[in-house]
């Protein structure tokens, strides 16, 4: 049993649910995603997913990423934490009922962090399943702060740091937009998509970058990118693909010619 290096691959909260009604789903595009990932049969994957209209708008209801002030929030926290599992529940039952050796991780039990960032991972538990051939699955998660008691962290986060903790060969970040834009696509009808961008070339545009049009306490694309950042100075390519389009995924973990965004170190 040895650990070879992993794919990282995140599909986007804006993917998975609609980011426009509170607790709404999009099973089949998940159902789509999962044959996908079955297809494509990635040696070595780890998989996280973001929150979407499960964990954003019940963590923006009770101020949970600003951490623990009143007491009100602690059902808040498990709430944002219980709808977590929820939509986590939906995405393993589609990838378990196809075959797919998947075994759900839960953050807020193995991570701690420390001023919204991770200090502390419990990782025995995910080497183990990933050398045995198991595929973890992570997502962004409501977890305990060792500063603000509690806080929000983001799946972005969570992939940079398991990216550089597994020394990961590359990142796939699933979106509900082609790629990354000079301006929010969504917004903006002139925005210009970039299909390739070295780190120095990135830092130039992140200024540009906005957050999400839905509720998103996570900070949208630019944080995303802020986040995703250090594992690109690692020399870990990461490219962003739109996961709500057929095949993309399948295209983007088999490393064959799809439309998106590749960002690499030089
Ligand atoms: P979640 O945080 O729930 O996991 P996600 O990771 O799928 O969601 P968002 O954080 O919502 O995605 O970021 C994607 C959104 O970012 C797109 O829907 C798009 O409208 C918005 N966006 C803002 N600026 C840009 C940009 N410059 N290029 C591309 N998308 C952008
Ligand atoms: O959607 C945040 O993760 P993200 C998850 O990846 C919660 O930013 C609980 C809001």
């Amino acid at each position: 049993m040895s650990l070879s290096r992993p794919t990282v691959l995140k599909i986007g909260g804006s993917v998975i649910t609609d980011k426009n009604k509170e607790l709404g789903v999009q099973m089949e595009v998940i159902s789509r995603i999962a044959d996908e990932i079955l297809e494509a049969n990635t040696k070595n994957l780890v998989i996280v997913h973001g929150g979407g209209s499960f964990g954003h708008p019940v963590a923006e209801k009770h101020a949970v990423k600003e951490g623990f002030t009143e007491e009100s929030q602690i059902i808040g926290f498990a709430e944002t934490h219980h709808v977590m599992t929820v939509l986590n529940g939906l995405f393993m039952d589609a990838l378990i009922w196809r075959g797919i050796p998947a075994v759900s991780i839960t953050p807020s039990s193995c991570i701690m962090t420390q001023n919204g960032r991770i200090t502390h991972f419990e990782d025995s538990t995910l080497k183990h399943l990933m050398k045995m051939g198991f595929i973890p699955v992570l997502y962004g998660d409501a977890v305990f702060d060792t500063t603000l008691g509690f806080t929000i962290l983001s799946g972005d986060q969570l992939v940079a740091f398991l990216a550089m903790r597994f020394n990961a060969k590359n990142i796939v970040v699933g979106v509900d937009v082609n790629g990354l834009y000079d301006a929010d696509p969504k917004t903006n009808e002139k925005a210009k998509m970039f299909d390739h961008l070295t780190l120095a070339e990135l830092r130039n545009v992140q200024k540009l970058l906005g957050g999400s049009n839905a509720c998103d306490v996570t900070g949208g694309m630019a944080n995303k990118i802020t986040e995703l950042i250090p594992a690109i100075e690692h020399g870990i390519p990461v490219l962003m693909v739109n996961a709500t389009k057929p095949k993309n995924i399948y295209k983007a973990l088999k490393g064959e010619q799809v439309r998106g965004t590749l960002i690499e170190k030089e």
